[in-house]
């Protein structure tokens, strides 16, 4: 039988319930589909590591998580206790060190979930997110801190290959898909960076003649992302563009608590990772009262890249019956819900 084996990395705040959940469930499929085991190992990293150690992490957590199939993390942040630009700095690290360059973020709606617009029409989209270049390079610094004459510099950086291979990534997903691709970058006026995305576009374009291409810039996008979101099908941006579009995409299906994403390393050389594209939520943290959808997705998303399909497909099949149910949401999609019942909601529904 196969075994693969997961680092669990719950974090912050929700990130431990929403874990928690998301294991339950993978738990039941595996037990009722048979054929693989997972093994998982949990790391306790984030502020309960900081109260002991005084470092998120340990120096050496990429060495530690580099052995395993796949990483499953809840969510990292408590800006109460530590700035976020620290806490943040393990999944930025994994996500470089690990190249896991194509980040994918899906929004959908579902029946049974309320969302904000008037429209009916299903959303059904996939956000590309440049992940291991972009605006989130670690490249800058202050000159004369503190002082009235302070400067910050924060340099942007994006490399031929780096979007090359994210705009082939979003091409070929595309293909798989309703053949539609969006590029969004601000080429108007970041005249380097984004003219790079423009022109590497058009060079790729012939090998893709079956995909419609439409660009945007951002301001437009999150623009028509509010007006006619279902005209959208695959969404490839920047690493800032596609963290920022991909909140929006969860806000007008719904609720960023249904949303899952995959971190991916497509050649496989490292572990991916999977995450719920939500944060910590201190405000909601410790009330059993998180959504676990989009980690229990994201766990989905996993099982697909093990190799699992099965699996995945039934475990998104038992979410969309619950949500349908309605009686089994949480109060972000207008429920009463608390994180356990629709946990049980879901797994007696993976039938
Ligand atoms: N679920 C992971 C998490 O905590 N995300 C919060 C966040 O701000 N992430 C920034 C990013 O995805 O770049």
């Amino acid at each position: 039988m196969k075994t693969h084996r997961i680092a669990l990395y719950p974090g912050d705040g929700i990130g431990t319930e929403v874990v928690d959940a998301t294991v339950t469930v993978l738990d039941a499929v595996q037990q009722k589909l048979g054929g693989f085991q997972l093994a998982y190992e949990r790391f306790d990293w984030g502020m309960a590591h900081y109260d002991k150690h005084g470092r998120v992490m340990p120096e050496d957590f990429l060495t530690t998580l580099k052995p395993f199939d796949a990483i499953f993390l809840g969510a990292v942040g408590w800006p109460a206790r530590l700035p976020d630009h620290v806490t943040l700095v393990p999944l930025i690290k994994m996500r470089q060190s690990f190249d896991l360059y194509a980040c994918v973020r899906p929004a959908r709606t579902f029946p049974g979930v309320p969302h904000p617009l008037r429209s009916d029409e299903p959303i059904d989209v996939v956000v590309v997110r440049e992940n291991s270049e972009g605006e989130y390079t670690d490249n800058g610094g202050f000159f004369s801190p503190g002082t009235p004459n302070e400067v910050a510099l924060q340099t942007a950086v994006h490399t031929r290959r780096g979007v090359e291979r994210i705009l082939r990534f979003a091409f070929a997903l595309a293909r798989k898909r309703r053949k539609k691709l969006t590029m969004i970058t601000k080429s108007n006026a970041q005249k380097y960076s984004y003219v790079l995305w423009d022109r590497v576009l058009v060079e790729l374009a012939p090998e893709f003649p079956d995909v419609a291409i439409d660009k945007l810039h951002i301001d437009a996008a999150t623009l028509e992302l509010v007006r006619r979101p279902h005209t959208f099908d695959v969404i490839v941006g920047s690493n800032l563009f596609g963290d920022i579009l991909s909140d929006l995409t969860g806000g007008v299906t719904g609720s960023l608590g249904l949303n899952p994403s995959a971190n991916l390393n497509p050649e496989r050389k490292f572990p991916s990772l999977f995450e719920p594209v939500h944060g910590s939520a201190p405000d909601i943290a410790g009330k059993g009262i998180a959504n676990p959808t989009g980690a229990i997705l994201s766990g989905a998303m996993m099982l697909e890249w093990l190799g699992e399909p099965k699996a995945a497909a039934m475990i998104r099949s038992a979410v969309e019956r619950a949500l349908a149910v309605g009686n089994s949401s949480t109060p972000d999609i207008g429920g009463k819900a608390n994180t356990q019942q629709i946990t049980e909601a879901i797994v007696k529904q993976l039938g």
